[in-house]
């Protein structure tokens, strides 16, 4: 679509089925008059009229018609909402009726994206409108509020007005080359971009928090055959998802269920215990395993308390990974040895068995379980929502991949202008580095936006919103 559309879009807006009131939205500057060949009245701005609808001398339905003049609507078009009756025969005849009056049906996310070439929200509201609708907890839809509201983007918007500032600064040097030296050499520039710097980093880590808490995390259970791993997901979950047995090598294949801890959306991910083996459809379920290692955002390396007994509790303390997967027999799988230190949370399990005293002293996060009693696993379960998201408390509004990605390359870019300064390389350089992050930050909030990435966004949307 682009900025010129103002064709008269309409559509159901409530879910589809049957329900007490349903509503039909239209937007385009053809809203009211066509509304108003369905009803016999007048429509007057933002009051609620009572009114028949009524098409060919038949009464199809009644209810409340609202009329919203542009600019001042949600799309800052004018726009119609019929407040019928929930029945989607009713209101599929109604769309009918719509339809051969001019308007088309509205594609998903069509209203919010004319919000948005109206500027009536930027690009990171909308998707907070989106975020808000599937937010998965509490604490979710209203990080999902806050970004709605402009929490995300005002901040955004004010590293770019510094970035701006400092642009306009190396841009004069740049047109006045006698002073060029003189100007970027004044220690102004450098604290500039170290604030510049420093400022994104910290906005990349609350961007990084509310991705995690709008799309969830994925965490994998992985460990040697036996420990538990099976256990532990039943137990989280609340149900028996998967089969367990006292035979080792029992779960072939990966198996995903979504939990809710402390209002953080988990996709726990249940896997095959590794181990060599000469079983071709266990093989086929340790490669999937090994994948998920790599895939999975958190990893829980699940031990038992009589392995930890055996190796020695000390090991824990041990800083070094490579170290500890090396004791604990893990050593010759390097999908493990990849994961980040910060990502591997360790699960001793089946301390019902086994008393292990707990080390006051670990290099990681460390749980004591059993998955037989429930022992430990409330605590396991809020330490591991610590660990991948500082609490949710903490977070205070939601973002997207796409966000994240775009923080992460001006903060590449800022760290290059940086060095290019440092190391006295031309204005031109990093006027242009400037220039770039300048621009990757307007594609966060859709000032600077192309029409495949607003037709992927939009097109996610549900129809309606
Ligand atoms: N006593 C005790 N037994 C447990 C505990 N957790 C699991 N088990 C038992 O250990 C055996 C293996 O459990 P699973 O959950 O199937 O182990 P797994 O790690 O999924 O094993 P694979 O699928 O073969 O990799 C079963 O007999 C479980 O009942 C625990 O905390 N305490
Ligand atoms: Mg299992």
């Amino acid at each position: 679509m682009s900025a010129l559309d103002t064709d008269l879009i309409c559509a159901i807006a409530t879910p589809p089925g049957e329900g007490g009131i349903g509503v039909i939205r239209l937007s385009g500057p053809a809203a009211k008059s066509v509304a108003e060949s369905l009803i016999s009245l007048e429509l007057k701005p933002r009051r609620a009229h009572y009114s028949s609808f009524v098409a060919d001398q038949e009464v199809l339905d009644d209810g409340l018609v609202l009329w919203f003049p542009g600019p001042n609507s949600f799309t800052g078009e004018d726009v119609i909402e019929l407040q019928g009756h929930g029945g989607p025969v009713v209101q599929n005849e109604i769309i009918q009726v719509l339809c051969k009056r001019g308007a088309r049906l509205a594609r998903p996310g069509e209203f919010s994206e004319r919000a948005f070439l109206n500027g009536k929200i930027d690009l990171v509201q909308a998707e907070a409108i989106a975020d808000l609708i599937s937010a998965k907890s509490k604490a979710a839809a209203r990080a999902a509020m806050s970004s709605f509201n402009g929490v995300f983007s005002s901040q955004v918007n004010a590293l770019a007005d510094r970035l701006l500032g400092l642009r306009v600064e190396i841009e004069a040097a740049l047109d006045f080359p006698d002073e060029d030296i003189e100007i970027l050499a004044q220690a102004k520039v450098s604290e500039t971009l170290d604030a510049l710097i420093a400022a994104t980093a910290s906005l990349l880590a609350q961007a990084e928090q509310g991705r995690r808490l709008a799309q969830g995390i994925t965490v994998a259970l992985v460990g040697k055959p036996n420990v538990g791993k099976s256990s532990i997901l039943n137990a989280l979950a609340g149900e028996e998802a998967a089969i367990v047995t006292d035979v080792p090598g029992t779960t072939r294949d990966l198996l995903k269920v979504d939990v809710n801890v402390g209002g953080m959306p988990l996709q726990l991910v249940d896997t095959a215990g590794l181990r060599d083996t000469e079983d071709a459809v266990e093989l086929i379920g340790v490669q999937r395993a090994l994948e998920q290692i790599q895939r999975a955002e958190h990893i829980v390396l699940v031990i038992t308390a009589a392995d930890l007994i055996a190796n020695g509790t000390q090991l824990l303390a041990s800083k070094d990974l490579g170290e500890l997967l090396k004791v604990l027999g893990f050593e010759a799988i390097p999908e493990l040895a990849q994961v980040a230190v910060d990502n591997i949370h360790l699960l001793v399990n089946k301390i019902d068995l086994v008393e292990v005293p707990e080390q006051p002293e670990h290099a990681w996060p460390v749980s004591y379980v059993s998955a037989k009693t429930g022992v430990g696993l409330q605590a396991f379960m809020k330490c591991l929502v610590e660990q991948s998201l500082g609490g949710v408390e903490g977070t205070s509004f939601t973002a997207r991949l796409r966000h994240v990605q775009s923080l992460e390359l001006v903060q590449g870019l800022l760290l290059d202008a940086k060095q290019g300064f440092s190391d006295g390389v031309g204005a031109e350089l990093i006027a242009e580095d400037c220039q770039l992050a300048h621009q990757a930050l307007g594609q966060i909030v859709g000032t600077v936006s192309a029409d495949d990435l607003l037709g992927e966004i939009f097109s996610s949307f549900c129809i309606g919103k």
